[in-house]
């Protein structure tokens, strides 16, 4: 029996294995792709990129790597992340206790001897004390639910499969993408100039701002890689793990001069900025958010040429903010290209999927490619589809079946010896992912390491400490702008049965104070977990 199997070989699992690998303990990461990088490794759709600075997402952990690793962009790629993310590995010499294309389908805890026993889909069985979950949060990506999705002719895939192994023809080609969210906000924006007509299927749209990309040269470089203590010291600070952080004014005290000239400021920065960097009250009263959002919408009427499709590119169901931010590059100039259409998904609903293309209750259209942009079965999706049974063989997917119910978003009672990394409710969830996942790996390694110096084989939530975590979790939604809001943050999917209301799947009260909760958990012996 080894002592700890990791789920996943992205930026969680990579960490995990090595903080594990460090303290000599047998551990081994079961990864369903064929490579490493998680996320990175699957997202392969043209446009894939960070919206956080490059050198705020890297790891902290290690300032030889911090150093010498050049980012070549402020906001890298997919590619360039994936080669991060490799470089890290082989830098660590862990690669070798990788399994990948090891789909795993079921993990069932055994009460006797205390381990979890983990089946894969060709069959292979590992077993190991610790089941460490490092899914991620957007791994199960979601198709939509339309009659005769499996009729098409042409091609189409989910964004999550861009193929690996080929180039996808685009050039003289017609396109449609299905969805508006994140992914499909920058698949867009660069395939649009590419393809011969792009036809975007929009339901709701989002709020979008520019992401100001640049690449960083010899002196950026420099002044970077000399900034690392104050980078990872207002990481360290900022509710989010973010470089940005609200402004310390209140919205009230401040003319309407100064406010339009830290908006305008905030429009035109790189980065996150334009979101985090705002007066509090514009997450927290409607009636700012409702003047922030007007602002907003302003930009987008001035970019976009044809007025009827600028409002149609403009939310009218949520404020600024209160769904996740696409950060774009001449997204909204897209629409001023003769060859790109935006199609109304709610006034003209998709009616079915056809074997030449798309059929809505107005036109028949017809593709060479359908593009699904269409998400993710979000945070516990993962979970989901593995059948995990705890003690006495209750499913993990039944106990969860309305919402996500945790302790710390770390454990689920009845589940002994399953950690979940960036799990709900968790702070990981809820920001800048590296550096919240680094606070989760460092103190669930180090409670590992207090089980086996005390000989303890056994460590659970207790019942009460869950209930007292997940009520706290949901109090933090309570009045909020966010929990009116219908998106992945709030665990709505239309393709996905039963979620269709508000779970609460995020830890709301920041990074810093989450961090501080797990110190203080810890210090007290760890308060709220059974060990045995
Ligand atoms: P999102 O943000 O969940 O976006 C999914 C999009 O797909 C969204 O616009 C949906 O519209 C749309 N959608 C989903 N199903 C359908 C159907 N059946 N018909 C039409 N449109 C549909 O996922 P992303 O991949 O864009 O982003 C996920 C995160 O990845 C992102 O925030 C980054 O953090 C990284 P809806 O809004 O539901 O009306």
């Amino acid at each position: 029996m080894r002592d700890a199997i990791i789920i996943g070989a992205g930026v969680t699992g990579i960490y995990l294995l090595h903080r594990l690998k460090d303290l000599g303990l047998d551990a081994t990461v079961l990864e369903a792709g064929d490579d490493l990088g998680g996320t990175w490794y699957w997202n392969r759709y043209p446009g894939a990129r960070f919206d956080s600075e490059s050198y705020s997402y890297g790891y902290s952990f290690s300032r030889e790597i911090f150093d010498e690793w050049n980012w070549s962009e402020h906001f890298a790629g997919q590619p360039e992340t994936l080669r991060y993310l490799n470089f890290v590995t082989d830098k660590l010499g862990i690669r070798d206790h990788m399994q990948f294309g090891c789909q795993v389908t079921a993990a069932t805890f055994d009460d006797d001897n205390n381990c979890w026993r983990v089946e894969m889909a060709d069959g292979r069985i590992e077993t190991g004390r610790y089941l460490l979950g490092a899914l991620g949060i957007l791994s199960a990506p979601t198709l939509p639910r339309i009659d005769g999705i499996d009729t098409f002719e042409g091609e189409a895939f989910h964004t999550y499969y861009w193929p690996k192994d080929r180039d996808v023809e685009l050039a003289g080609k017609r396109v449609a993408v299905i969805g508006t969210g994140a992914t499909g906000v920058q698949a867009i924006s660069e395939i649009a100039p590419k393809v011969g007509s792009l036809t975007v299927f929009q339901r709701r749209p989002n709020w979008c701002a520019p992401l100001h990309n640049a690449r960083i040269d010899e002196a950026a470089q420099a002044q970077y890689k000399a900034s690392h203590d104050e980078i990872f010291e207002k990481l360290s600070q900022t509710r989010g793990s973010f470089l940005h952080d609200v402004d310390p004014r209140s919205y009230h005290d401040v003319s309407e001069e100064e406010r339009l000239a830290l908006w305008e400021k905030l429009y035109g920065s790189p980065g996150f900025g334009v979101w985090l960097s705002n007066f509090a009250e514009v997450f927290l009263e409607p009636e700012v958010n409702a003047v922030y959002s007007e602002f907003i919408a302003d930009k987008i009427r001035s970019r976009v040429n044809d007025p009827e499709t600028a409002e149609r590119l403009i939310p009218k169901d949520h404020g600024f903010g209160n769904q996740r931010v696409p950060l774009e590059t001449r997204y909204y100039e897209a629409y001023n290209l003769d060859t790109v259409h935006l199609i109304d998904a709610m006034a003209t609903p998709i009616e079915r999927i056809t074997k030449t293309g798309i059929k809505t209750s107005e036109e028949d259209f017809e593709f060479d490619l359908i593009i699904y942009a269409t998400g993710f079965d979000s945070f516990t999706g993962s979970y989901d589809r593995i059948d995990i049974r705890g003690s006495g063989g209750q499913k993990l997917r039944d106990k969860w079946h309305d919402g996500p119910v945790t302790y710390l978003g770390l454990q689920a009672a009845g589940f002994p010896n399953l950690f979940m990394l960036a799990g709900p409710q968790s702070a990981s969830a809820s920001s800048n992912f590296p550096p919240s996942i680094e606070a989760c790996v460092n103190w669930t390694v180090e409670m590992i390491t207090h089980l086996k110096a005390n000989n303890l084989e056994r460590v659970e939530a207790s019942p009460g400490a869950e209930e007292a975590w997940t009520d706290a979790i949901k109090a933090g939604y309570k009045g909020t702008m966010l929990a009116r809001a219908k998106s992945w943050f709030t665990g709505y999917n239309s393709n996905v049965d039963g979620h269709d209301k508000l779970r609460h799947m995020m830890y709301l009260g920041g990074a810093p104070t989450y961090r501080a909760t797990l110190a203080d958990v810890a210090a007290k012996g760890y308060e709220g977990f059974e060990l045995k």
